[in-house]
This record gives structure tokens, sequence and C-alpha cells, in this order.
């Protein structure tokens, strides 16, 4: 693999863009080494700018479910693009979109558009706090919901790679209403919810974590979790914005069977392009301005272009469910290999996986928090990535991420990876 233009474009990109990138995850500071520039991608194939192809795991860090440059997505975004970009009036299509993610999605009645899943998180805090007349939240230490001040409290993603969980800029003032749990840890959030007793808005959590390497809810905290919101009034909100529209037409809710009270999303709902969105029951949703006090809004908030590449997304994945099973068994049947070779060669190791959501762990012990994901031997995971990137696999720059897998992928591209494992210089 040769890298010299990649290398000489991040050299150009530093001069203009701190650190060279618009988000720090792009920059390889977890693995080490340069930033690949990509040119161009088709299915499941990454083509970078030294002409280099690569099997591409992270698939957009997860919006591209059916793979790159999907023919019906790019179709219609060349179409709508025609009809002009953006109006700030009203659109039928922003309607469509939503009427189709609320047929899709259980225990929502109303969705609003936005722009990221930062925002879609965001504005679900700002409504339920809105909604119950409280100010705290309780977050989960390894979770990540996006860069907004109020979840940069042990946030996963990125924010672990540069660990400082804690964010300067963030003030105490924010992160005081912030409290925190461990995953996995219902006990622990029955203290804090009796400790602070009639002040908690709402529990926020990845509802099949993914952002501290894919990390499974085990049923006794999920439902204990619902259970407990249920009783103390306090809203459980599911950050979906990468299990949303992929571990099932219905997300983490129907494939958890629990029901939580505003749901958010991102990534895939856009197919590629800029689309957030948080929902609820009409009751909840109806605080939200105009209709009510809670303000939330935004420019290119329902952007046409956005809207048409989730409609012809979602009605991709609404018309062709059997790309959810698809997905699933492809992700057993890599689990299933790298597992094989890995303790083939007697190595150490944990995968986590739950639907088409996997991670490989260099550990000993099962990986059910944040303390356990940090407990991976970094230094193999490093290897590891660089050896498969030599091998033509790109995967997820950080252990604290989930890998995500598109529907492009072939059982010829998994052997691929599985035998590129084989040959990883740990
Ligand atoms: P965005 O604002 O990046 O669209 O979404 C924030 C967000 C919210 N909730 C969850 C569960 C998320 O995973 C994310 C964003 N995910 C990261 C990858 N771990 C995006 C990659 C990046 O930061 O560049």
């Amino acid at each position: 693999m040769i890298y010299q233009r990649s290398s000489a474009l991040f050299a150009e990109a530093k001069k203009y863009i701190p650190g060279g990138v618009n988000s720090p995850v792009r920059a390889f500071k977890a693995v080490g080494g340069e930033p690949i520039f990509v040119k161009r991608a088709k299915g499941a194939y990454l083509y970078d700018e030294d002409g280099n192809q690569l099997i591409d795991f992270i698939s957009s860090w997860g919006p591209l479910i059916l793979g790159h440059a999907y023919e019906p997505v790019i179709n219609a975004v060349i179409e709508k693009a025609r009809k002009g970009t953006s109006f700030g009036m009203p659109t039928e299509i922003e309607t469509q979109l939503a009427r189709l993610a609320v047929s899709m999605v259980p225990n929502i009645d109303k969705i609003r558009f936005v722009n990221s899943g930062t925002e879609a998180c965001m504005s679900a805090v700002r409504l339920a706090r809105g909604y119950t007349g409280k100010d705290k939240i309780i977050k989960f230490a390894g979770c990540y919901h996006g860069h907004s001040d109020a979840f940069l409290i042990q946030a996963g993603s990125g924010a672990v790679t540069f660990g400082s969980p804690n964010s300067p800029g963030v003030t105490q003032g924010t992160a005081k209403d912030t409290l925190l749990a461990d995953y996995n840890d219902m006990d622990g959030v029955k203290t804090l919810v009796q400790a602070n007793s009639g002040e908690i808005a709402a529990i926020i959590l990845e509802p099949v974590a993914g952002n501290m390497g894919c990390i499974v809810p085990s049923e006794q905290f999920v439902h204990g979790l619902r259970e407990l919101c249920s009783q103390e009034g306090i809203l459980l909100l599911f950050d979906e914005v990468m299990t949303g529209f992929r571990l099932a037409k219905g997300g983490a809710q129907e494939a958890l069977g629990v029901d939580a009270d505003i749901v958010m999303f991102g990534k895939v709902i856009g197919g590629g392009l800029p689309v957030g969105a948080f929902a609820a029951k009409a009751e909840i949703m109806a605080h939200l301005a105009p209709e009510g006090p809670v303000y939330q809004a935004g420019t290119l908030s329902g952007n046409p272009l956005a809207m048409s590449a989730g409609l012809a997304m979602l009605t991709e994945l609404n018309t062709n469910p059997e790309v959810f099973s698809s997905l699933d068994n492809k992700t057993k049947y890599l689990h299933e290999g790298i597992t094989t070779v890995l303790e083939e060669r007697g190595i150490a190791h944990q995968i986590n996986r739950f639907g088409s959501m996997l991670s490989v762990h260099f550990c000993e012990g099962p990986v059910v928090d944040f303390a356990s994901s940090a407990h991976g031997n970094n230094d193999r995971f490093k290897k590891y990535f660089h050896g498969m990137l030599k091998r033509g696999i790109y995967l997820p720059p950080s252990a604290f991420e989930s890998y995500f897998l598109n529907d492009a992928l072939s059982y010829s591209d998994l052997d691929k990876t599985i035998e590129a494992t084989r040959h990883c210089e740990f």
C-alpha cells in the first residue's frame, strides 16, 4: 500500500483545517499514522487517493448500510438537486420521510428533523427538560451522544481517544446537571436516582452501545431502566443514531423489545447526507416550538436533498427488510471467522456483536462497560488496525468504535478479512 498522495493532502489540509480533519476520529490519533484520503467509493469498497482499494467496515460510521453510492439514493439526490437545493420553506418530501419513519418505528407519533445526531440528542434533552420541568440527566460513561456540552462528560468515541472525556470549555454549571452511571449497572442507576429524587428529567443511553466498542445491554439493565423511568416520572431517551434503521426496521426498540419515551436518529436516516431526528408520542412532541414553548430550529433542517437521500434509503429498507437478516448473518460469519483465527493464534480477545454492529477487544474478560472496554490492549489494537489496513481492510481507527457492516459486503470480502486477520503481526 502506498500513501504519498494522502500524506501530501493531509499536510495541505493541516494548513487550513485544525488537525487536517473536520471530525477528530478521522485523524488516526488512536492508532497512529496519517489518515487516508478517499477519492471515491462504490458498494463495499473505498478507493483512496493513491489508487488503493479497501474493503470498508465503517460505512461512513454507519449511514451507508446498503453500501456506497447506492443507485436509488444517488439518483434521488441528483433528481432533487435539479429542482433547487434549499428553500427555508416547508416541502412535501419532509412529510413523506416523516410519515415513513413514523410507520417503521414503534412508540412515535411525530418526528422533527435536524442536521446531525448531536443536534438530535441535544434537542431531545432540552425537550425532556421542558416537558418534565426538571434539570438533571443521567448518561453512561463511554456513551457518546455528540459533542453538545451536556454530553462531553466521560463521553465515548473520539472524546476517549483524546483522553479528555471532560472537554475543556464545558462549564461546571453544565456538568453539574449531567450525572454519570456505568453501563449495565442497574444498582448504580437506582442509587443515583434515589440521591436526586424528583430532579431527573431523563436517562439517555445508547440502547446498544457503539462508542466504547460495541457493548450489548443486559436484559436486566435495559428493562430495569424502563421500569425505573416509568416509576419515577423520568423520560427514557434512546440514542438510536447508530442503531436506528440498522438493528431492525424499528431499531433497538424493536430489537430489544423496550419502549423509549424519546428516540433520536442520525446516520442511516439521512442515507449519507446530513440528517438527524428526534421523535416521540404526540403528547411530548406538542411541547416543541412552534406548537409549544420548547425552542429548537435549524436553517437547513429538513433540507430537500438530505430528505431525498433519507427517503430513498428508508424506502429500500422498508420494502426489503430481509437486508437486516442478511447483515446479521454476514456479521455472525465474520465474528465466527475472526474468533477461529484468533483462537488458533492463541490471542486473548473478546468480540461483542449485536446485529450488524461488532467490535474486537484484545483483553481476557468480558467487555460490558467503559472500564472493561478501556482494559483492552491498545498497542495490540493498533498493530491489528495497521496490519489489516496494509492488507486492504479498512477498520474503524479506534478501539472505542464499532464496526458497521454494509450489505454490499460479499462473503468473499468477509473471507479476505478473516484471512487477513490470520497474517496480522500482533
Ligand atoms: P453526529 O453529530 O456525529 O452526527 O452524531 C453524534 C452521535 C450521537 N449518538 C451516537 C450514538 C453516535 O454514535 C454519534 C456519532 N458517532 C460517531 C462515531 N462513533 C461519529 C463519527 C465522528 O465523530 O466523526
